[in-house]
C-alpha cells in the first residue's frame, strides 16, 4: 500500500480538502478520505485531479508531424494529407513503430494523460505481407505502452475496402488490409501481447468506407462488451459518398443498421445533421473528439453546443499528434465553439467553471470509450491521477477551479508535475520517468528517417 495526500483534489462531489489516498498493490485506489489531518512524514501535493484517458491515437503519425505542412500544386486537404500519409508508411520497421509510440506516450503522460487508446491499423510490412507474427505491430504497441506505464486499450482495426461499396485495394493501403477472418485472427493474437491488469481489448472497424455491411457484421458479432470505435462523418466529401452509396449519411447508417449503445465511441463526427446529433447523443455512446487534428486537417466544427445540451458524452482523442496536450485539446474544441456562435464559455454547465465542464466531461467520455475503470477518485477505481504544479506562474495563488480554468484556458504542458496511470507513477516533476532515454532513441530515429 503506498500513501499520498494532497491539500485539494477533486473528488466525484467536487473539491475536497486535505485529502489522504491510499493505492494498492493492484493499481487501484485503496482509500480516498477527504478532510483528514495531513501527515508531515507523507508525500504532499498541491492538488490532484483524475487523470484523463485519450481515446483516439494513430502513434506513428507523431512522426509525420510537421511534414506535411508544403502546399502542393493544387489546394490541400484531408485527403491530400492522407497521401502524404500513405507515402510515409512504407518507411516504417516495427522497431521504429515502439520507438516513435514510446516517445508519443511519454509526451502524452507528461501533458496530463493517464492512458491511451490506440486506434492500431498499421498491421503489416511494407508489401502488405503479414508479419510472422500477425499481431507483431500490436505487440511494439504494447511494448511502448508497457515500458512508458501509460494504460493501453488496443484497437486493432479491420480494413478490407479502400471506398464505400467495397472499392478494391489501393496501393496506399496495403499494410492495413485483413478480411473480415483475417482480422479476427490477428485481433485474438493481439491479445496475446497484453500482459497488464489495466489493458484492455477493443475492436476498430476503420471507418464506413474501409469496410462492408457483411465485414462489419462479421468482426462486430465477435465484440463481446466494446469497446467499439469507428471514424464516422469527418469529412463532407464522406458524407457525400456515403449517400451516393447507401441514401444514407454515415451516422444515420449505422444508427439505422446497428444498435449503436456505450460500447461505440464515433470518431470525429464532425458533419452531422441536427437530427443525426440529437439521435446519436440518446443512445449513449462517446463521440471521439480530436480538436487539434481536426483543426489541422480542415474537418469541420463539431455540433458541440448542441451535443451538449441533448447531455452527449464526449472524450479527447489526440490523433495524428499535431498536439499531445489535454489542455490545449479541450481550449481548442471551447475556442471552436466560440467561434462560431460568437459567445463565451459555450460548452460550461451553467453557473460552473468552462474548464470543470469540460474536463470532467473528457473524464467520463475518455474512462467509457477506453473500457476503463478510471475518470474518478474513487476507492476501486483505478489511481490515474495527474498532479497541478501550484509553483508554476500561471497557477501561483490559485486554487480549485480557478487553478483548473488556468490551466486548460491559459497555462502550458508544464503545469503538470506528476502522473499516475493505474498506480504507477510515471511523470515526476514534469518530466516522464524515462524521458532522456526515449528521446533520445526516438531523435536518432527521426534523424536517420530525414536523413
Ligand atoms: C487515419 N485519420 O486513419 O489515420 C485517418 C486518415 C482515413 C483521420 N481520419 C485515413 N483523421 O480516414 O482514411
Ligand atoms: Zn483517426
Amino acid at each position: 500500500m503506498r500513501k499520498l495526500q494532497a491539500k485539494s483534489a477533486l473528488l466525484p462531489d467536487g473539491w475536497a480538502r486535505n485529502v489522504r489516498i491510499e493505492i494498492g498493490t493492484d493499481g487501484r485506489l485503496a482509500s480516498v478520505m477527504p478532510e483528514s489531518p495531513l501527515d508531515a512524514a507523507v508525500e504532499t501535493y498541491h492538488t490532484l485531479l483524475p487523470a484523463p484517458s485519450n481515446l483516439h491515437s494513430h502513434a506513428f503519425q507523431r512522426a509525420l508531424a510537421g511534414l506535411t505542412e508544403v502546399r502542393g500544386p493544387g489546394d490541400d486537404d484531408f485527403w491530400s494529407w492522407r497521401e502524404r500519409m500513405y507515402d510515409f508508411l512504407p518507411r516504417l520497421t516495427p522497431e521504429d513503430m515502439e520507438i516513435i509510440a514510446a516517445q508519443l506516450y511519454a509526451e502524452l503522460a507528461e501533458s496530463g494523460f493517464a492512458a491511451v487508446a490506440e486506434f492500431h491499423y498499421l498491421h503489416h510490412q511494407a508489401d502488405g505481407m503479414a508479419y510472422a507474427d500477425i499481431a507483431e505491430m500490436a505487440g511494439r504497441i504494447s511494448s511502448a505502452a508497457t515500458q512508458t506505464g501509460l494504460g493501453l486499450t488496443l484497437l486493432p482495426v479491420a480494413y478490407a475496402r479502400s471506398g464505400f461499396g467495397g472499392a478494391p485495394a489501393n496501393s496506399g493501403q496495403i499494410r492495413f488490409f485483413n478480411t473480415a477472418k483475417d482480422f479476427l485472427a490477428l485481433w485474438e493474437a493481439s491479445r496475446v501481447h497484453l500482459h497488464r491488469a489495466d489493458d484492455h481489448l477493443g475492436m476498430a472497424p476503420h471507418s464506413l468506407r474501409a469496410v462492408t455491411p457483411d465485414d462489419l457484421s462479421t468482426i462486430l458479432a465477435a465484440s463481446h462488451d466494446g469497446p467499439i470505435h469507428i471514424h464516422a462523418a469527418e469529412q463532407v466529401r464522406e458524407v457525400e459518398d456515403c449517400l451516393a452509396w447507401s441514401g444514407q449519411r454515415p451516422v444515420e447508417w449505422l444508427l439505422d443498421h446497428h444498435d449503436i449503445n456505450e460500447c461505440w465511441c464515433l470518431i470525429h463526427a464532425t458533419q452531422m445533421t441536427e437530427t443525426e446529433t440529437a439521435a446519436l447523443a440518446k443512445t449513449g455512446a462517446v463521440a471521439g473528439l480530436c480538436p487539434t487534428t481536426e483543426a489541422d486537417l480542415g474537418d469541420g466544427i463539431f455540433n458541440g453546443r448542441q451535443w451538449h445540451a441533448a447531455g452527449g458524452k464526449w472524450g479527447i482523442g489526440t490523433d495524428s499528434h499535431i498536439g499531445t496536450d489535454i489542455a490545449v485539446e479541450l481550449r481548442q474544441l471551447e475556442w471552436s465553439q466560440r467561434l462560431i456562435h460568437k459567445q463565451r464559455t459555450v460548452l460550461a454547465n451553467p453557473m460552473q467553471s468552462n474548464a470543470m465542464s469540460l474536463y470532467t466531461s473528457a473524464l467520463q467520455g475518455g474512462a467509457q470509450a477506453l473500457g476503463r475503470q478510471s475518470g474518478r477518485m474513487e476507492a476501486g477505481y483505478w489511481a490515474d491521477m495527474v498532479a497541478l504544479d501550484a509553483g508554476h506562474p500561471a497557477l501561483a495563488g490559485k486554487s480549485g477551479d480557478t487553478l483548473l480554468d488556468s490551466w486548460v484556458f491559459a497555462g502550458s504542458r508544464n503545469c503538470v508535475s506528476d502522473v499516475w496511470s493505474a498506480g504507477r507513477h510515471i511523470v515526476k516533476d514534469g518530466q516522464h520517468i524515462d524521458r532522456t532515454e526515449i528521446a533520445q532513441r526516438y531523435a536518432a530515429f527521426m534523424r536517420h528517417l530525414l536523413a
